[in-house]
């Protein structure tokens, strides 16, 4: 067995492995400038600290009066500096819009975005990006005033409709209607500060955006009961961490620190019982918390770095409780974001 792995390519092995590389080659350089892997991690330790792109939105992503930033997704950037630098505030958040955030983040600017990015195969395949695991599953949803009376989408014929560039929203809305038979006047705003204004202030019929940001915009209202986040979804939307496509080491990072979050809570481990599972006999709970530095060691981290993310920022079901859950201002249910076990669609693949 051990022997047969160890042979050389036989002649016709040998010549399609030179295929597969020759392809690869090809499709790397069809690709817009892949990263090298490693080439992240090795600048942000030279430099010191993670840059991540964010958006604005109360309970996702905001400075407190202080200026530390905030919110869901800013604790995934904390999880990471945890990884990193075994400190949560070895990281810099940058507000990019919809539109600037992709080429930013293609030209060096920032390391990752956490910024509600909905994972596509052209995000993937055409501007050349990679996607953690989905830290947020939304869909997009369509904002109306009550006072039109609408219950359903397919009753927006003929409405003006605000729509934010640079997001998936744009071709989504286009979709929706056409699929409807319906027509729509887009009102297309690229600046995130003027896309409640110009709802509020009568441009647009519909506002048009993840249903998580708009039922966030909708508070934010002058008289939020006025509006009605209708009930049914245009699209999928899974929000995931994007990076430069090419660097593999990087993406591993960000898929085992958000895994880590998952697992926790399947553990149930939390921030305030974490410290009683160090004891734990269990072996799978001894290599996650690193008390067994194995897989720490592999993944060239701190072995503990899924024991310091729990304890400093607690598990995803915390995390989403403490910015963005029912006792919050934002008040969301987990539904789809709850754990495969509780019939939701977040599963950690094994930590061995
Ligand atoms: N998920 C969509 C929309 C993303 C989006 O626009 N998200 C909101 C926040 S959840 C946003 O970034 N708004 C602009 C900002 O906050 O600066 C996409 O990937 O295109």
């Amino acid at each position: 067995m051990f022997h047969a792995l160890k042979r050389l390519p036989s002649k016709i092995g040998l010549s399609r492995i030179v295929a597969v590389g020759v392809l690869a080659l090809a499709v790397g350089a069809a690709l817009p400038s892949a990263a090298r892997a490693g080439a992240t991690l090795d600048a942000i330790k030279a430099r010191g600290v993670i840059k991540v792109g964010v958006g604005t939105a109360p309970g996702f992503f905001t400075p407190d009066s202080s200026g530390r930033w905030q919110g869901f997704f800013v604790d995934f950037g904390r999880a990471l500096a945890i990884a990193v630098f075994n400190d949560p505030d070895k990281v810099q958040f940058t507000n990019s819009s919809p539109q600037q955030r992709l080429p930013a983040l293609q030209s060096g600017e920032f390391d990752i975005l956490l910024s509600g990015v909905t994972q596509t195969i052209s995000r993937a395949t055409h501007l050349g990006f990679h996607f953690g695991p989905v830290i947020f599953y939304d869909g997009q949803g369509l904002l109306v005033a009550k006072k039109l009376g609408i219950t359903k989408g397919s009753q927006l014929d003929g409405a003006t409709v605000c729509v934010q560039t640079g997001t998936t929203g744009e071709l989504n809305i286009a979709d929706f209607f056409r699929q409807n038979k319906i027509s729509f006047k887009p009102v297309v705003i690229e600046e995130t500060s003027q896309f409640r204004d110009a709802f509020a202030t009568g441009r647009c019929d519909v506002l048009t955006q993840d249903s998580s940001d708009l039922a966030i915009e909708r508070i934010q209202l002058p008289k939020p009961d006025d509006y009605v986040l209708l009930p049914e979804r245009i699209s999928k939307e899974p929000l995931a961490p994007a990076i430069r496509y090419g660097d593999d080491q990087w993406l591993e990072i960000v898929n085992w620190v958000v895994y880590a979050t998952i697992q926790a809570e399947e553990y149930g481990i939390t921030s305030a019982n974490v410290d009683s599972f160090l004891t734990s006999d269990d072996p799978g709970i001894k290599r996650f918390l690193g008390v067994d530095p194995t897989l720490g060691e592999a993944a060239k981290l701190d072995p503990k770095f899924a024991y310091t993310i729990i304890k400093t920022l607690g598990n995803y079901g915390e995390i989403f409780d403490r910015n963005v859950g029912p006792n919050t201002k934002v008040g969301f249910e987990r539904g789809y974001n709850r754990l495969w076990t509780q019939g939701g669609l977040l599963y950690s693949p094994p930590f061995r």
